[in-house]
């Protein structure tokens, strides 16, 4: 059994991210969603908020579990009977900075192999960051984010939240 772990911050959860749960349950046996910790990130979403927003979002997808670990990646994937780890590449950019964690995570483990899968044209520009900005704003999300994540991200917002 094929058992591949996508990790992220997912600060929230975008139509992204789904995108590329969707196309890695065609691969895979099982996709293990888990929320990590990106230590050079702040978080407007607690881990237990994202775990229950990703639930939410994936409408009983069959496949897919959601889970959330605070320490290394590569020890998460061991621990699951896992070797494969999943990540979504949008950019350039992005390139430079999953290339290095990949080439780390093997230097730590040479078992556990990095997947990438390119975004699709229309979730190329979507991130994280870019939607809590637009609903702080009041722009139209609708094409990046689920309906209940908006709700949650203006729910912050009216808490007080920055
Ligand atoms: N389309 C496709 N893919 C996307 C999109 C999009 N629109 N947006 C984001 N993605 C991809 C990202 O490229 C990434 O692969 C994944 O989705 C998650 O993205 P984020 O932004 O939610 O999550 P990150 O990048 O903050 O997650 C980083 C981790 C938490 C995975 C990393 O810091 C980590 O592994 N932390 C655990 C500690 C550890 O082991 N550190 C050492 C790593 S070498």
């Amino acid at each position: 059994m094929k058992i591949a772990v996508y990790p992220g911050s997912f600060d929230p959860i975008t139509k992204g991210h789904l995108d590329i749960i969707e196309r890695a349950t065609k691969v895979f046996d099982k996709v293990i969603v888990c929320v990590m910790v990106n230590s050079s990130k702040n978080y407007l979403f607690t881990c237990k908020e994202r775990v229950e927003m990703i639930n939410e979002c994936l409408n009983g997808m069959e496949k897919v579990e959601v889970d959330s670990y605070d320490g290394l990646l590569i020890d998460y994937v061991r621990m699951r009977n896992s070797n494969i780890i999943v990540k979504g590449l949008r950019a350039f950019l992005d390139f430079e900075y999953e290339f290095q964690m990949a080439l780390t995570n093997k230097h730590l483990d040479n078992e556990i192999e990095t997947f990438f899968m390119i975004t699709s044209n229309k979730h190329s520009y979507i991130s994280s960051t870019l939607v809590k900005e637009l609903v702080k704003y009041q722009g139209d999300v609708s094409d990046f984010i689920p309906k209940n994540v908006e709700n949650a991200i203006h729910k912050k917002y009216e808490e007080g939240c920055k």
